[in-house]
């Protein structure tokens, strides 16, 4: 983007953080600060033209305090205390266990010590190797001390996703000669496809479902999940196989909203039920189903990027052009209710916050959500970047994204996965 004077003073910032003490008692999560910090800095070293090795030492300062909790045990603990370097013994779940291995197989290759990548990756290799509730598809919650499932649920939603997403990405990432990775994978995708995908009874639209603890079919769906319809494309693309290039509904769920913006959490009826987790469906929700084939059951927008992000992927892999006009009617809505204006003659810029109700066509500030998250900056607005940017920059073939959707930079593929 050009933007050198900017990217120079966030260098300059992150040199100067001090990562080895903190203010505060409260729990550092392991895996937010791994993907957006370690990830964050790990990917502006290289995107910066590798001039910067502060990014590398800060990355490593980071992981080294989140690796301590580490040592003597399989999984990586949920959360740390960063003032004592001790963790928190609290359950944690498969995406918070198994979504470290990009950034610190990353660190491993900058900075020639092969702990850190052989810390991650092996937290995933336990989880792939315990009996799942179905093939491939592991339980989300999980106790980092005994290593064992605490549960059964199945979701590729909150808590598991992106175990499932690095799965794949890892073995491109690291061209690993270890098929574990790949293979459990292609057999969650395999077992999805058997167990949880499902078709709503209005409107056709596919998607996945849940598998709660007594291993009842939940017709439910989230935004956060969404994400897997891009992983799933990119998985095709690997693998050269068209059978798992599926697309799923969930443009349809910010088509049929007022706000053209999609809720949090959603459900579905199909033919063999609408069980969603115990919540009755109500007559308004009955109503919108009718209409639109899915129901909202959590209405707000904290400006996620699933959406939009496997919009992102479609058109990459695609090539449709539908994809980018999806993109721009979103950023039309982005404009319409997100938008806060600014105070320009101060300079201060127009903000965006998310919604308290996505199906209300409210732009007022009754209907925001004060808080915004750093995925907003990092992935949603780095997403409909892409999308509009040369294909070529940032390439499909040349990076991996990780999962708060920071690039790096990926050897050249094998000739076949
Ligand atoms: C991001 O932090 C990451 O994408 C993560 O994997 C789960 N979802 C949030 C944004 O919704």
């Amino acid at each position: 983007m050009n933007l050198t004077n900017l990217f120079d003073q966030t260098v300059k910032i992150s040199s100067e953080i001090d990562f080895s003490t903190s203010s505060s008692h409260a729990p550092v999560s392991v895996f937010e600060t791994t993907i957006r910090y370690v990830g964050g800095l790990l990917s502006a070293y290289e995107l910066g033209g590798a001039k910067s090795p502060v990014l590398i030492q800060k990355a490593q300062a980071v992981a080294d305090k989140l690796a301590r909790g580490q040592q003597n045990n399989t999984l990586p603990f949920n959360s740390m205390n960063f003032t004592t370097n001790n963790p928190i013994d609290e359950t944690t779940n498969i995406a918070g266990a198994g979504t470290l291995s990009l950034e610190w197989a990353a660190l491993t290759k900058y900075t020639n010590n092969a702990t850190y990548g052989d810390l991650a990756s092996k937290a995933v290799l336990h989880i792939a190797s315990l009996p799942a509730p179905l093939p491939g598809l592991a339980a989300q919650n999980i106790d980092p001390t005994s290593g064992n499932f605490t549960d059964a649920y199945i979701t590729w939603g909150a808590g598991s996703d992106s175990y499932f997403e690095y799965l794949l990405k890892y073995a491109r990432y690291t061209n690993t000669d270890n098929k574990i990775f790949l293979n459990t994978w292609k057999t969650a995708v395999d077992s999805s496809i058997q167990n949880l995908l499902r078709t709503s009874t209005v409107g056709n639209y596919s998607y996945l479902a849940d598998v709660d603890n007594a291993g009842n079919i939940c017709h439910v769906g989230s935004h956060l999940a969404c994400f897997h319809a891009g992983n799933w494309l990119l998985g095709g693309k690997l693998l050269q196989n068209q059978t798992i290039t599926y697309i799923y509904g969930a443009q349809n769920t910010y088509a049929s909203t007022a706000t053209g913006i999609g809720p949090e959490t959603f459900a579905f009826v199909s033919s063999d039920g609408d069980f969603s987790g115990g919540n009755l469906i109500s007559t308004a929700q009955q109503a919108f189903y009718n209409k639109h084939g899915f129901y909202i059951t959590g209405n707000v927008y904290i400006q996620r990027p699933e959406v939009l992000e496997s919009n992102f992927y479609a058109w990459r892999i695609t090539g449709d052009t539908k994809y980018l006009d999806r993109a721009a009617a979103t950023i039309e809505s982005f404009n319409k209710f997100l938008r806060i204006p600014g105070f320009k003659h101060k300079g201060i810029p127009d903000e965006f916050a998310g919604l308290q109700d996505v199906d209300i066509a409210d732009p007022s500030l009754d209907n925001k959500y004060d808080e915004t998250e750093s995925f907003w900056f990092a992935e949603v607005l780095k997403y409909l970047y892409l999308t509009f940017d040369n294909p070529a920059r940032i390439s499909l073939d040349d990076y991996v994204f990780n999962t708060e959707c920071h690039p790096l930079k990926a050897p050249p593929a094998l000739d076949s996965y």
